[in-house]
């Protein structure tokens, strides 16, 4: 059985939406991220990412990480590629041209729009948004995504989806990406395929199982 490293509000969320569209069994270890602690070397601290006992797994000291068996997986992307593989089905790629586009734009997503998207999350969620300097850098982030996101709209706008035609593990790797960008009201409502298609994920059960538990967890 595979073992989930992480906490949902964190990149996990993208491996536990996965998991649930699969229906696929696996037992779950909350490690949160060591930031996110005032002391996260006091006695009585969580599990986190800086506790030798987590390093041990992954030097990185970041989540997600996957166990299955005596194989570790950091990455959370990565991991989504190889859940999706290990059980098959619609969701995986089903040759390998799908499974080097998966990956492309698992690259694409997270070399090109993924730190702009969570720069503008963290202007959000440090309370600086309505700030002159906050809305500068949301404008630089912004015109940094512009490129990209544009590539995104027109891809969707042919394809429906990212790869094959059908909802696959790299639109869960997409939608996660992009759902940070989210946190600036407007900003993707110039990109109408990525609104729509975003909005298609986000209705999917599989992904609201996800948020519920994410909102049952503390800020
Ligand atoms: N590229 C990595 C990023 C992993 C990462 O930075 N995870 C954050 C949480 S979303 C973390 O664990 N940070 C721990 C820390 O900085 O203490 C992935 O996608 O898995």
């Amino acid at each position: 059985m595979l073992t989930i490293y992480g906490v949902y509000r964190s990149r996990a969320s993208r491996t536990f939406w996965l998991l649930n569209e699969l229906d696929m069994p696996h037992e779950h270890v909350p490690v949160i991220q060591s930031y996110r602690l005032p002391d996260h070397e006091a006695e009585d601290a969580p599990f986190n990412t800086l506790s030798p006992g987590f390093l041990s797994i992954s030097p990185a000291g970041a989540v997600p990480v996957l166990r299955d068996g005596d194989f570790v997986l950091s990455e959370s992307l990565a991991m989504n590629l190889y859940i999706a593989r290990k059980a098959g089905g619609p969701l995986a790629p089903a040759d390998e041209k799908e499974n080097a586009l998966m990956e492309q734009w698992a690259l694409y997503g997270m070399t090109a729009i993924e730190s702009h998207a969570l720069a503008i999350m963290f202007v959000h969620a440090e309370g600086r948004a309505k700030s002159p300097e906050g809305q500068a850098e949301i404008a630089a982030e912004e015109a940094r995504l512009r490129r990209p996101l544009g590539v995104l709209n027109s891809h969707l706008r042919e394809h429906g989806h990212m790869v094959g035609g059908r909802f696959t593990v790299a639109d869960i790797n997409m939608a996660e990406i992009l759902r940070y960008a989210q946190a600036e009201p407007g900003l993707l409502s110039a990109y109408p395929e990525i609104e729509t298609w975003l909005a298609a994920c986000h209705a999917r059960p599989a992904f609201k199982a996800m948020w519920e538990r994410r909102l049952a967890e503390p800020a």
